[in-house]
């Protein structure tokens, strides 16, 4: 790659500590092994602060330069909790019923992009390649772009992009797609995301289709194309190895020596359809009656934005949920569900995996699911769990020797998980090698790689167009 990477993203984190996995793990070792730039939110918001503006820090961490700004408070109830969080965030996973269109968020969103446009173009060198993440940062490139940057810039959408109909309940759908065509690159998740970008400018901003992957709209051409993240599978392998994951594992499969286990980690939030997974997994019980005293529930749902309104709903309908169930089946030595609403130390996390005989990873909606990836990775080779996997989580367009379930469809679920629970060994393994042959193929290094290389192409036939 040419010139040095920066890397913006709302969140960002020290490269040299160990990351918690996902894109602070894809990002800081990229950008621990050429240098470069990270720049986001401090995570500080000032109380009384002065709407679009924020102090600028930059510090040095080893070869990384991380730069952050605060926000005012303002800013971050407009911007993050308002705009990311309760607009785009929800249609984005197809939940019209709960975005808050008019709550006046969208000036927030605008300011503290300008905001961030504003003070990371002080930063900018001539030759930089800039990588912006996500959904609260749309508009960035354009936003620089007004400020004069000429940078080539790419953009990746880590959460999925619906279909044409559903963006356009967005009051500000043209505005903010027509902003992405400040990139040189646009990624998604999957093919189906894609499929919907291509129908969208096609459709509502009558942009210029040169072929399946260039776009052209106001004299930019845009590239686009599906990059399905993955994992540092290697990390992840020394991580199930090392000893307090074994320790998880072997206490957990004394204790339920007698049962099947299955498990479930997510972040709690109404995406991850984690009450219509517990309903799935009441309806295995009431069903099939040589599961109960025999099939248990781990479920892990880890707190997150849980000032909205939406979560508080979540988590009482699950409280509810897995009382009832526990109520109704248990008996003095099973409960059926183990309901554990904490964060898990990422250590263990591996160890439950490989305890279990199913993981369950059933999302409404899911840009990728990398839970689903790490699951197939920490599964031992001879003895290998099996994985049920909703058909909308992105990852089930790589991850077809899954068993693919309709996570609305209580009954079908059920079943597949009794399917998944009496799998003979030869299938499992036979599931589980062309699992993980995928996953590590695809890695989060493949994925950074071919992206930033697919950055890279753009700028050449720039050059080749402009010399034409
Ligand atoms: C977004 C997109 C896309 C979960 N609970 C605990 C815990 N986790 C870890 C998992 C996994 C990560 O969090 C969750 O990653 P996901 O990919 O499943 O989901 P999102 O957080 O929604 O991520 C998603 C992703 O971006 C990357 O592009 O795949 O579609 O929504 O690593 O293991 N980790 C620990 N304790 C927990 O309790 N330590």
């Amino acid at each position: 790659m040419s010139g040095r990477l920066v890397v913006v993203s709302n969140r960002i984190a020290d490269p040299r500590k160990p990351a918690a996995g996902g894109l602070a793990v894809a990002v800081g070792e990229a950008l621990n092994r050429t240098g470069g730039l990270w720049f986001g939110w401090s995570g500080n918001i000032v109380e009384g602060g002065t709407p679009g503006e924020g102090a600028l820090r930059v510090e040095q961490a080893g070869k990384v330069e991380l730069a952050t700004v605060d926000l005012s408070r303002e800013d971050h109830d407009a911007f993050y909790l308002g705009y990311s969080n309760n607009v785009l965030w929800p249609v984005f996973h197809y939940r019209l019923d709960l975005a808050r269109f008019d709550a006046g968020y969208f000036p927030g969103y605008r300011r503290a992009n300008r905001l961030f446009a504003r003070e990371l173009a002080k930063l900018l060198q001539p030759d930089d390649v800039v990588w912006v993440h996500d959904y609260h940062l749309m508009p960035l490139a354009h936003e620089l772009r007004q400020l004069g940057c000429r940078q080539r810039m790419g953009f990746f959408l880590h959460i999925p992009l619906p279909p044409p109909q559903i963006l356009a309940a967005i009051p500000e759908h043209e505005w903010l797609m027509r902003t992405l065509f400040a990139y040189d690159l646009a990624g998604f998740q999957s093919e189906a995301d894609m499929t919907h970008f291509s129908r969208y400018v096609e459709s509502e901003a009558r942009a210029r289709v040169l072929d399946a992957h260039h776009f052209t709209l106001d004299g930019r051409t845009l590239r686009a194309q599906a990059f399905p993240i993955g994992i540092d599978v290697d990390e992840f392998e020394e991580l199930a190895e090392a000893r307090e994951a074994r320790q998880v594992a072997g206490v957990m499969r004394q204790q339920y020596a007698t049962r099947q286990l299955l498990i479930g980690i997510d972040r709690l939030d109404y995406s991850k359809g984690i009450p219509h997974r517990v309903r799935a997994f009441r309806e295995l019980l009431a069903q099939h009656e040589d599961m109960r005293n025999l099939a248990t529930l781990i479920q892990i749902a880890s707190p997150s934005r849980e000032d909205l309104n939406a979560y508080a709903d979540i988590r009482a309908e699950l409280d509810q949920l897995c009382g009832a169930i526990n109520g109704d089946y248990g008996d003095f030595d099973w409960m059926p569900v183990r309901y554990i609403r904490r964060v898990v130390a990422r250590k263990r996390v591996p160890g439950l995996y490989r305890a279990a005989r199913v993981g369950l990873v059933t999302p409404l909606r899911d840009g990728m699911n990398l839970v689903a990836k790490e699951f197939v990775v920490a599964q031992e080779y001879n003895d290998p769990g099996v994985l049920v996997l909703s058909r909308f989580a992105g990852a089930a367009e790589q991850l077809q020797e899954a068993l693919l379930v309709n996570p609305y469809d209580a009954h079908g679920t059920a079943e597949t998980i009794y399917r998944a629970l009496q799998m003979p060994l030869g299938e499992r393994r036979e599931r589980h090698q062309a699992l993980l042959g995928r996953i590590k193929e695809h890695d989060v290094h493949w994925w950074r790689q071919t992206f930033l290389d697919a950055l890279d192409e753009t700028a050449q036939s720039a050059t080749r167009a402009r010399a034409a």
